[in-house]
């Protein structure tokens, strides 16, 4: 990047920055901060992670070296970063809660129940950029939403955008966490904001108790390896038997470390047309999308960021949570109806036939009769390892269904 020239009418920087945040608010985002770009606060426990593998087989986490940690080297001339959010949860959607509890339910996390967010924010960001190439000649700067080596959250922390919790999100006490991050990192020398010094989570541990897959590590980490959204995203490969058990009906993602999460009642809903909920994902069933073919859901997920995960992944998830349901003869008839090359899908169908095998197995011997002569089995679905529990002192706005 190369130093601005400021035009002799140019307005002094700290009103700039008003100017900035001011727009930011009228473009839709939700919260506007400014950072220098100094991070080397976090440069070791950035290393410290992935030196334990703790993003698995994310290779991009380490391909970059100290670009991540250092936004001079990834975009030299950097002397701000424009940090926003953007609220992306819509309460008009189907209860999250009562999707998890409701097995037969195909559970997608509350982000991508529509429209890939990476393009929007990017366009947003564009928007904000151009406003200020308005103001100022020579302004240069690029713009991020989870889409280069730039560590998002501590940058979002010390622009004083919120704190990083335990489940290592970065929370507003007065919005919680349900929003996604981006960045302009800009040539000029704009007055930082405070860092966001209060760390909000006291003696809590909601998170770390409901995380079905304990991914929550002490320190503000997450051992992505063990990490549903990991998993059902990032991860291509057979799963091993024991998470896959963990995982209930989580497709794609999963919230429970927000759903549990206090600081959440204080949500404002999206006011993004693109995040309101216009498809069904909130309330399709598992078996319903087990019979889409590649071409279905190339065309149903259009826009989305689901597509993103292939064809063969998605058979995969949809594999493990029916594995997951409790004994029903249609499903154990689909998945073994379920044709496939793929070897990792193969795997999680013969797992999950194998778990409902062992399941139907365990209601024939059921000591009640009625159950055992194959009658509708009410324990099955109480058996079921509820891993999200009813805890309406925590964050009653989740755990009730708006649409009954
Ligand atoms: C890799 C990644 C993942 C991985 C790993 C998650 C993880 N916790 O690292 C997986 C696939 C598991 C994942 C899952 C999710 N992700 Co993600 N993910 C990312 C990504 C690309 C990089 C994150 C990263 O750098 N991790 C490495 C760790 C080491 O970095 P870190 O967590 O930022 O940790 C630093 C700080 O926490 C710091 N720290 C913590 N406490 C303290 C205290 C002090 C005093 C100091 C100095 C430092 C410090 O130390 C660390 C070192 O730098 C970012 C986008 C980006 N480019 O940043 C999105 C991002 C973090 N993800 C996001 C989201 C929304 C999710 C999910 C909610 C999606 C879902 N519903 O399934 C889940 C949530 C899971 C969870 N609890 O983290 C959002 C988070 C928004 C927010 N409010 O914070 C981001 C920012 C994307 C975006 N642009 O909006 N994600
Ligand atoms: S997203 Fe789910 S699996 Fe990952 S840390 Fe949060 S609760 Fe655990
Ligand atoms: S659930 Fe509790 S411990 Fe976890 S991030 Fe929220 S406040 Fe912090």
């Amino acid at each position: 990047m190369t130093q601005p020239t400021p035009s002799k009418d140019s307005p002094t920087l700290y009103a700039l920055s008003k100017k900035i945040k001011q727009w930011g608010i009228e473009l839709g985002f939700s919260d506007v901060g400014i950072t220098h770009a100094d991070l080397s606060e976090y440069e070791a426990g950035h290393f410290n992670w992935v030196g334990e593998n703790y993003h698995g087989n994310m290779h991009y986490m380490t391909k970059h070296g100290v670009k991540r940690t250092r936004p001079n080297e990834l975009e030299p001339g950097t002397q701000s970063i424009i940090s926003v959010r953007l609220n992306y949860f819509d309460s008009d959607a189907e209860s999250a809660v009562s999707q998890l509890q409701t097995p037969g339910k195909a559970y997608i996390s509350r982000y991508a129940l529509n429209k890939d967010y990476h393009k929007l924010m990017r366009k947003r960001l564009q928007q904000l950029a151009n406003k200020i190439a308005e103001q100022v000649e020579g302004f240069s700067y690029r713009a991020f939403s989870d889409s280069a080596p730039v560590l998002e959250r501590p940058i979002a922390q010390q622009a004083g955008l919120g704190f990083i919790g335990k489940n290592s999100l970065i929370i507003h006490p007065r919005a919680g966490s349900w929003f996604f991050l981006g960045e302009l990192y800009c040539n000029l020398a704009l007055p930082a904001d405070e860092p966001f010094q209060k760390q909000g989570c006291g003696p809590c541990t909601a998170c770390i108790n409901e995380c079905p897959t304990q991914a929550i590590l002490p320190g503000n980490k997450i051992d992505a390896r063990r990490c549903i959204s990991y998993l059902t995203i990032e991860y291509h490969d057979i799963i091993e038997d024991e998470l896959k058990a963990k995982m209930g009906n989580r497709i794609y993602g999963c919230d429970d470390c927000q759903l549990v999460c206090p600081w959440n009642k204080f949500t404002t809903d999206t006011q993004e047309d693109a995040f309101k909920n216009k498809s069904d994902l909130d309330k399709t069933e598992l078996l319903t999308l087990l019979k889409w073919n590649e071409k279905t859901f190339l065309k149903k997920l259009e826009g989305s960021p689901i597509r993103r995960i292939g064809f063969v992944v998605w058979q995969r998830n949809l594999c493990t949570a029916l594995g997951n349901h409790p004994f029903q003869t249609d499903i154990l008839t689909a998945l073994q109806n379920l044709d496939t090359d793929s070897l990792v899908v193969q795997n999680h169908r013969d797992w999950a036939i194998n778990q409902q095998i062992e399941k139907e197995s365990q209601l024939n011997n059921h000591p009640n009769p009625k159950i055992a002569r194959g009658g509708s089995a009410p324990e099955a679905s109480l058996s079921y390892p509820f891993t999200v529990s009813n805890k309406p002192a925590i964050a009653p706005k989740y755990y009730e269904c708006k649409k009954r």
